[in-house]
């Protein structure tokens, strides 16, 4: 097959890319190596920024996002049995997030896909990557399918494959640098067919670690607790995750998450990562495949999507007009934008979790950050906008 931009995984970067470039009138060929089914229902994010929003909206894809969408005006911050809101909208001059389950995202995009009837492959193994550090004229992306090796010629490849795809490993290694930091925990993260208490999400600091309450409709929760990095889920049973929820997230007022049936959990790990440069001659790396963020900050999802906006653009000059300055600038215009929620993401995990040392003096340090933050309109205001995000 042959096609001007071949693109490595169909997650929000990978699908976003192929439908902005499709409304560029460029076409693009994406290959996936799980099924449809996996893809979406793969729970992840739930945050968007405004950004992120805006660019749904503005490309067609933001129909059901503005219909089912949770538009939120703040966050709480939960410390010592007391929450205290942060506005985001008054400190920011009217920017908010918008709560929208990273599946319904997908979602959308790959019924958008199907819509143009451009070419989306899933199942797909082996892939395997040429040509593309050199500049020679012909890239090609090699994989198998159903027992058949297929093969795509393409101009530029995207590699929009995640942590743990084969794009960012095909870079010879003197070409990149990666800047990693593990975080010695995890979170726990829970569904539950209960009416969500709180009109907005809530991060909790407690002596017993790190909470968080967010949601995904007004009859789902989505709760996270802080656990260890390889914590053991089989520990875990229903009621004992509702004690420690509660103990954590409960108030002296009286507030507390709502229980209902829970119908998914999981661990996940918390790192950094960053690659640079997000290029190696044809091919740009986008989103995870590029740079990793601990989800405190709710980054991950939204930094993919400026990557690949970024992208599109690039790729829109050069095959408009042969101009090449976007693409030569696009890792650098990324990475920018990639370090301030590097920064961003590190603080609020480094605020809000408790080291497994529990260190004391560490903890009154951050117990007196958190109250800086709630009385320092300047501190208040740096939280809502990094929070809300930069315009892309
Ligand atoms: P993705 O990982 O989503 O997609 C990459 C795709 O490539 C996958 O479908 C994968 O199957 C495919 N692939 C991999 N290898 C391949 C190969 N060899 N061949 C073909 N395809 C291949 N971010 C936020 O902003 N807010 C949050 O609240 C938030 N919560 C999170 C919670 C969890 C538990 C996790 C793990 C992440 C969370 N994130 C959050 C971050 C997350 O949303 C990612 O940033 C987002 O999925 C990045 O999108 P992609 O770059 O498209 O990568
Ligand atoms: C979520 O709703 O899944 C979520 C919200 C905020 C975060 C991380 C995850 O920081």
């Amino acid at each position: 097959m042959r096609t001007q931009v071949g693109i490595v995984g169909a997650g929000p970067a990978g699908l976003m890319l192929g439908h902005l470039l499709h409304l560029e009138g460029i076409d693009s060929i994406i290959i996936e190596d799980r099924s449809r089914e996996y893809v979406i229902d793969r729970v992840r994010a739930g945050v968007l920024e405004q950004s992120t929003v805006d660019l749904m909206v503005e490309s067609g894809v933001g129909e059901r996002l503005r219909r089912e969408g949770m538009r939120h005006r703040g966050i709480y911050l939960c410390f010592q049995g007391r929450r205290h809101r942060i506005d985001f909208e008054e400190l920011t001059g009217g920017r908010t997030i918008t709560v929208y389950g990273q599946n319904e995202v997908v979602k959308d995009l790959i019924a958008a896909r199907c819509a143009t009837g451009s070419p989306l492959y899933f199942g797909v193994n082996n892939v395997r990557l040429q040509g593309f550090e050199d500049h020679k004229s012909h890239k090609t992306i090699v994989y198998a399918t159903g027992g058949e090796e297929c093969e795509i010629t393409c101009d530029f490849i995207a590699g929009c494959d995640g942590s743990r795809g084969v794009c960012r490993p095909s870079i010879p290694a003197d070409q990149i640098q990666v800047y990693e930091r593990e975080y010695p925990f995890g979170w726990l993260g829970i569904l539950a067919n209960a009416a969500p208490s709180s009109e907005e999400l809530v991060y909790a600091l407690h002596e017993r670690g790190f909470a968080l309450f967010s949601m995904r409709s007004p009859l789902v929760t989505r709760l996270y607790l802080q656990c260890a990095p390889d914590e053991d889920l089989e520990l875990w049973r229903d009621d004992r995750i509702w004690e420690e929820l509660i103990e954590r997230l409960g108030t002296a007022e009286g507030w507390h998450p709502n229980r209902g049936d829970i119908f998914q959990k999981g661990v996940t790990g918390m790192r950094s990562m960053v690659t640079e440069p997000m290029r190696c001659g044809a091919m740009f790396l986008a989103g995870d495949a590029a740079h990793i963020v601990p989800p405190t900050g709710a980054k991950g999802l939204n930094l993919a999507m400026a990557d690949v906006c970024i992208l599109s653009r690039a790729l829109s000059a050069w095959y408009r007009s042969g101009r090449r300055d976007l693409l030569d600038g696009y890792s650098d215009q990324c990475l920018r934008r990639v370090w301030r929620a590097q920064r961003f993401s590190w603080w609020m995990t480094s605020m809000l979790h408790r080291s497994p040392d529990g260190n004391a003096f560490d903890f009154r340090r951050q117990l007196a950050e958190l109250e800086y933050v709630i009385s320092s309109r300047p501190a208040m205001t740096s939280l809502a906008e990094n929070y809300t995000g930069l315009p892309i």
